[in-house]
């Protein structure tokens, strides 16, 4: 190669490897947020199927138009699929950031990296993604939500202190592939085989759903007569797993205890009437902190990977002073 042509290629070469580094910088980096007065922000929603769903679409939206931003809504009905296409949707509509409550861990991961390569920065609210598949402060923003490995493990604990002697727990869980599913499992299962003495004859999703979670306790406390704790991993799955329980010929609450997670009206209600024995509340309230950390963003702070919501307990106790406050 004489002195020139191996300049040139040098040159060459570093032209093209800059190229290269400035290409996957581009890519590893999370799109950035201006600092406005107003904003276009998205939500994308899972499904409007109960009252937790409800109450957070509400607290979202409500806080938007105080901001005074420009709330764009969608509903992904229950589909991970129509989820993705609902995020498309709002990247070609140009919104300034993307409240993600991913239905699954895996399927909306896509979505997320559009939202990346689009560069508009995604907030995931109330559930997560698979965390080997895309990471906060990298792939998005920030996850906002419970601590669903905490949640189930309350709940556990709850049922080692108050057992009075029951021990066979059918398992009502929640959309198979969610991570309040997979995390209400995980602190569950763990902290009950800790407490030892009990044994989980049956565990079966019920959607997060009240006529699905009806179904799967109906046909469960057929095959498991004996079963004497149900825990659903939300008020939905509880509320028709006290139907299932009831058509069963038993009183729920106390020939079956109930557990559950979501802390709506109807479930804390429902403890005040006996039937079901506790509940460990998720708040759904997500509007203050999330137009909060969208604030924190454009601020240019370092946002936290994962902004933790706290979560209150029910059971006989404070149940009807705490009525008037659940959603
Ligand atoms: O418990 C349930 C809802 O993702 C934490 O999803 C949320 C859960 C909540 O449909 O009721």
């Amino acid at each position: 190669m004489s002195i020139i042509s191996r300049r040139s290629f040098i040159l060459a070469a570093t032209a093209v490897g800059a190229v290269a580094l400035a290409g996957t910088m581009a890519f590893a980096e999370l799109p950035k947020l201006a600092q406005k007065d107003t904003y276009k922000v998205g939500f994308a929603q899972t499904e409007s199927n109960n009252p937790w769903r409800i109450a957070q679409t509400e607290s979202m939206k409500a806080e938007a138009e105080k901001l005074g931003y420009q709330f764009v809504y969608t509903d992904a009905a229950g589909s991970a699929a129509k989820q993705v296409a609902d995020v498309n949707s709002m990247i070609a509509q140009g919104v300034d950031i993307i409240f993600l409550a991913p239905r699954e861990e895996k399927p909306l991961i896509p979505a997320v990296m559009a939202a990346k390569k689009a560069g508009i920065p995604v907030i995931l609210l109330d559930r997560n993604v698979d965390q080997s598949l895309a990471k906060a402060g990298e792939d998005y923003v920030t996850f906002i939500g419970s601590d669903f490995i905490e949640e189930g493990k309350r709940v556990a604990e709850w049922l080692a202190k108050n057992a009075n002697g029951k021990s066979k727990i059918i398992e009502l869980e929640g959309t198979t592939g969610s991570s309040p599913a997979n995390d209400r499992k995980k602190g569950f299962d763990e902290a009950i085989t800790a407490a030892g003495g009990f044994t989980i004859v049956a565990s079966q999703t019920g959607d997060f759903a009240r006529d699905k979670g009806r179904q799967v306790a109906e046909a469960l406390l057929q095959a498991h007569p004996d079963a004497d704790v149900i825990y659903a991993h939300n008020d939905e799955m509880a509320i028709g797993a006290i139907a299932a329980i009831e058509a069963a010929g038993k009183v729920p609450g106390k020939d079956i205890l109930v557990l559950s997670i979501d802390g709506g009206k109807e479930a804390v209600q429902a403890v005040v009437d006996g039937k079901i024995n506790a509940v460990v509340e998720c708040n759904p309230r997500f509007g203050p902190k999330a137009y909060e950390t969208l604030a924190r963003y454009a601020k240019g702070d370092a946002i936290e990977p994962w902004v933790i919501n706290t979560d209150k307990f029910y059971d006989p106790s404070n149940a009807a002073a705490e009525l008037a406050n659940a959603y």
